[in-house]
């Protein structure tokens, strides 16, 4: 009898977190993290691969990367701003959601909000009437991307930052204007990074009301950071990990009992391991907390002309592409605006670059036969037959998510003139895990689950060529 109860639970179907009962063994709770599924919105969100970031507002055109809040709106002219390129540039290189900084850390706004004078209303551009969240809620809308929007909790223009409540309150307003007025918004993306208040006071934010504002008006958006739909995957540098689990025991921190119950397991947001069985055994919760990688295609997250040199090479994107959405991860790749207000020529170039190669990666599997669902319990395998004369250097393996993630490893084996040998191997799967090793040619191959949390469903398996960088 395994010894459970369920709780936060969004829909009667799904259990996206587990408390654990007192008494329950470490094989109890294995097998009950087998059954812990991410809620519909979770699910959708992670089929999106593929989300844009885009850094810009008054640090675009003062060369920082984190403004004071001092600067003055006069600052802010975009000679030439265009979110419709923005969004075609990105639809076209494969992108499926744009997630706009639509206050950062500096306080600026960059809508017409009534909770503030420090916003596009008194710059120059566009005589003060315009509206950069409405313009890219728009233009997204059109090309049929989704929209999010970044409102950083830390604000260096507010004079209320650190008078925790009347500051709650004007983020709750700023929120709620976010999330009425410019259509269905996808994600909402908080950053981490929570300074002092002028007074020197620390701004306690009242998580619990902010997400609940976001249930109510968007009850289809993920929150990202904050909440507990999308975990920040630890690193700025688009790493996931090896074994990144969508279970962890990692206690979203928007929760008052995260403190306590991370620290018992010693884990934090960066921690190596947050969902092995020793981990997992040690816990008292468990959460579907799925892995976001957001990185920059340039060393900063906003625009800086002296940077147009350093955008990454296809190469470095490729490897981050495999290490993010290869490693069960969505990736949110920041492209940040110039001074102009458009996508630079050499940032779009780079990922439509990126685009053509996954697509030409992944336009052929060269297994025999058409795709097909697949279980195994651990210890057993799979065998495929390859198509003449291919070579590969690439698998593309999924589990079913949507009834839980349970690979713990697995191995690829291939066979030639009879004989079968392992060329690669791995640990998590999740949602889409990639395997890259030498080009190589074979007969037939077989994977097998070497470790597995109940009986592992495998939605996807594909062999691919990824040509030669
Ligand atoms: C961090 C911020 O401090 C950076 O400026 C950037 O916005 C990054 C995505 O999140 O917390």
């Amino acid at each position: 009898m395994i010894a459970a109860m369920m709780i936060s639970c969004h829909e009667p179907s799904h259990t996206q977190s587990l408390r654990f009962a007192e008494g329950a063994t470490a094989e109890d709770k294995v097998e009950l993290a087998a059954t812990v599924v991410p809620s519909q919105k979770q699910l959708r969100w992670q089929s999106l691969e593929l989300t844009a970031f885009l850094h810009f507002g008054m640090n675009t055109f003062t060369g920082n990367e984190w403004g004071d809040g001092t600067d003055s709106p006069e600052l802010f002219l975009p000679a030439d701003l265009d979110c419709r390129q923005w969004v075609r540039t990105l639809k076209d290189a494969g992108f499926k959601m744009a997630i706009l900084t639509a206050k950062h850390h500096d306080g600026f706004c960059l809508w017409q909000t009534e909770t503030t004078e420090y916003s596009v209303k008194n710059s120059p551009w566009k005589e003060g009437k315009g509206d950069v969240v409405k313009e890219l809620s728009d233009a997204c809308r059109e090309y049929g991307l989704e929209f999010g929007v970044y409102l950083s909790p830390w604000d260096r223009n507010a004079e209320c930052y650190g008078d925790s409540p009347a500051y709650n309150a004007l983020y709750i307003s700023q929120l709620t204007e976010l999330l009425t007025n410019y259509g269905r918004v996808s994600e909402v993306w908080f950053d981490g990074a929570n300074g002092e208040g002028p007074n020197g006071k620390k701004q306690i934010y009242d998580w619990e009301k902010i997400l609940s504002t976001i249930r109510a008006l968007q009850p289809d958006a993920v929150t990202a950071i904050m909440g507990e739909d999308v975990r920040w995957v630890g690193n700025e540098g688009g790493v996931g990990r090896e074994t990144e689990w969508s279970v962890t025991a990692l206690t979203p921190e928007s929760y008052e009992r995260s403190e306590k119950q991370n620290g018992d397991l010693k884990i934090d947001g960066m921690s190596k391991d947050l969902g092995s069985r020793e981990l997992i055994a040690g816990a008292k919760e468990i959460f579907w907390y799925p892995s976001e990688v957001d990185v920059s295609i340039r060393p900063g997250w906003f625009y800086h002309p002296e940077q147009d040199s350093q955008v990454r090479s296809l190469e470095n994107l490729v490897n981050i592409y495999y290490q993010s959405v290869g490693r069960n991860s969505v990736l949110l790749l920041n492209i940040p605006p110039d001074r102009r207000g458009r996508i630079h020529e050499t940032d779009s170039l780079r990922i439509k670059e990126l685009k053509e190669y996954i697509d030409e990666t992944f336009k052929v599997n060269l297994l025999e036969g058409p795709n097909k669902v697949w279980e195994a319990s651990p210890q057993e395998s799979m065998e495929f037959d390859v198509k003449e004369n291919a070579v590969f250097n690439t698998l593309l393996i999924q589990e079913d998510i949507s009834k839980g993630q349970r690979v713990e490893s697995f191995i690829l084996e291939i066979q030639r003139k009879g004989k079968w040998e392992t060329i690669a191997e791995g640990t998590t799967i999740g949602y889409k895990r990639l395997l890259k090793f030498p080009d190589t040619s074979a007969e037939k191959i077989r994977i097998s689950i070497t470790g597995a949390r109940s009986t592992a469903i495998i939605s996807e398996t594909g062999l691919y060529h990824a040509p030669k960088l």
